[in-house]
């Protein structure tokens, strides 16, 4: 993976530090976009486009060009890679 692979977007709750938690340990570099839910961005139409269930963790694979969510879907492609 390179620099640039990985975006996730994530908020501070258990699923959201899933990802963080991972990508930290495996000393994987990525770009981090906190969701404001506060701001109600989970649900965004740019958003929706890339997680239509409206919710965190998502991640956008910049290598294979997909976003994937389902923080226990994240995890496992995470570690495919
Ligand atoms: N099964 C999902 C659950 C994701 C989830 O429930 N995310 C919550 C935060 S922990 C969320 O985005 N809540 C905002 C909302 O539902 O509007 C996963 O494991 O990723």
């Amino acid at each position: 993976m390179t620099r640039t692979d990985i975006h996730l977007y994530t908020a501070a709750t258990m699923n959201g530090y899933k990802p963080v938690i991972f990508l930290e340990e495996a000393g994987v570099p990525y770009d981090l976009t906190l969701v404001d839910f506060g701001r109600q961005e989970q649900k965004a139409p740019d958003y929706l486009k890339l997680n239509p269930n409206g919710k965190i963790p998502t991640i956008v694979d910049r290598a294979e060009g997909r976003a994937i969510f389902e923080s226990g879907a994240i995890l496992w492609h995470l570690a495919q890679k």
